[in-house]
C-alpha cells in the first residue's frame, strides 16, 4: 500500500481514537474505491495490532431508507471486531464518539467452514460514528472509515430453522420505551437473506482477508437516530426477539 494511503488510515485512526471529527478525505481530490477500500484495511490492520480481533463484517445501504438519509446508493462492506461489541444490555458512553447514531439490524452468524451457511440468527443494534465533520461523506469517504462502525450488540441467537424467514418482519426502534423508528425487514436487500451473499461477493470483489465466517450485520432497516445523552434504546423484532443497550457516561 503507497505510504499516502497508510496516512489516511492514520488520520482515520486518530479521528476515532480521539473523538475528534476530521474533514473528508474526498476534500484533498477524489480517492476510487478500490482506493478507500484499502484505506479501510489498513484500519483494521492498526487495530489488530492493538490487539483487537476480526469477529465479523457489516453491510451498509442495503436499505432504501438508510442510502436516502445519508444520500449515498451503493451497497458497502466494512469490518467487525471484538473492541467493538458491546454484550446484550451492556452499556455504551457516548463520549467516546464523535457524533454517534444507531440502527436496528438482522445479524446471521455465518459458518467459517461454509460462510454461505447461515448456522443463526439474531436481533442486533449498530452505533455508527462517522469520523468525518457533520457526518457527511462520499461513498469512498464512508467506505475509507469502515463504514462508520463504531460498536454493535447482537441479541439472542437463534436457529434459522426455528426462526422462520425473516424476509417481512416488523422492526421497532425505541429509547426509554418510546417508538423512534419503525420498518420491516423486507427493507433490506428485499429480503436479509440476501445479505450474506451480497457480503460475500463484496468481500471477494474488495480483497477482504479470508475470514469471512463469523457475524454478519445486514444493514439497517430504517434510518439511522442520535444516540440519547442517557437512556436504554431497544430494537426488536417481530419473532426473532428484542436486543437493548444503555447509554451511559463512564465515570472516570
Ligand atoms: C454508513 C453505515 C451504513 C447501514 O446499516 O446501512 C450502515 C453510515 O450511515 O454512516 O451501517
Ligand atoms: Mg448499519
Amino acid at each position: 500500500m503507497s505510504t499516502e494511503l497508510a496516512a489516511l488510515a492514520a488520520r482515520l485512526d486518530g479521528a476515532q481514537q480521539d473523538a475528534a471529527a476530521i474533514e473528508q478525505l474526498s476534500a484533498g481530490g477524489a480517492l476510487d474505491l478500490s482506493d478507500a477500500y484499502a484505506v479501510q484495511h489498513a484500519l483494521l490492520t492498526r487495530r489488530i495490532s492493538r490487539g483487537e480481533r476480526a469477529v465479523g463484517l457489516k453491510l451498509g445501504f442495503t436499505s432504501r431508507a438508510k442510502a436516502v438519509q445519508m444520500g449515498v446508493d451503493d451497497i458497502i462492506l466494512g469490518s467487525l471486531t471484538d473492541g467493538m461489541r458491546i454484550s446484550d444490555g451492556g452499556a455504551f458512553d457516548p463520549a467516546s464518539a464523535i457524533h454517534p447514531r444507531i440502527e436496528p439490524e438482522v445479524a446471521y452468524l455465518l459458518d467459517p467452514e461454509d460462510p454461505t451457511r447461515v448456522t443463526a440468527v439474531a436481533p442486533a443494534l449498530e452505533i455508527i460514528d462517522s469520523r468525518y465533520r457533520d457526518f457527511r461523506f462520499d461513498l469512498s469517504d464512508v467506505v475509507a472509515d469502515n463504514t462508520s462502525a463504531c460498536a454493535f450488540v447482537i441479541g439472542e441467537w437463534r436457529d434459522p430453522a426455528e426462526v422462520g424467514p425473516l424476509g417481512n418482519r416488523a422492526v421497532l426502534l425505541e429509547i426509554d420505551g418510546r417508538l423512534v423508528q419503525t420498518g420491516s425487514t423486507a427493507a433490506i436487500l428485499g429480503d436479509p437473506a440476501r445479505a450474506p451473499q451480497a457480503a460475500l461477493r463484496l468481500a471477494s470483489a474488495q480483497g477482504f482477508p479470508a475470514h469471512a465466517g463469523g457475524i454478519l450485520l445486514a444493514g439497517a432497516a430504517t434510518a439511522a437516530v442520535e444516540v440519547p445523552a442517557q437512556g436504554v434504546v431497544e430494537a426488536t423484532i417481530t419473532g426473532l426477539g428484542r436486543v437493548s443497550v444503555r447509554i451511559e457516561r463512564s465515570i472516570r
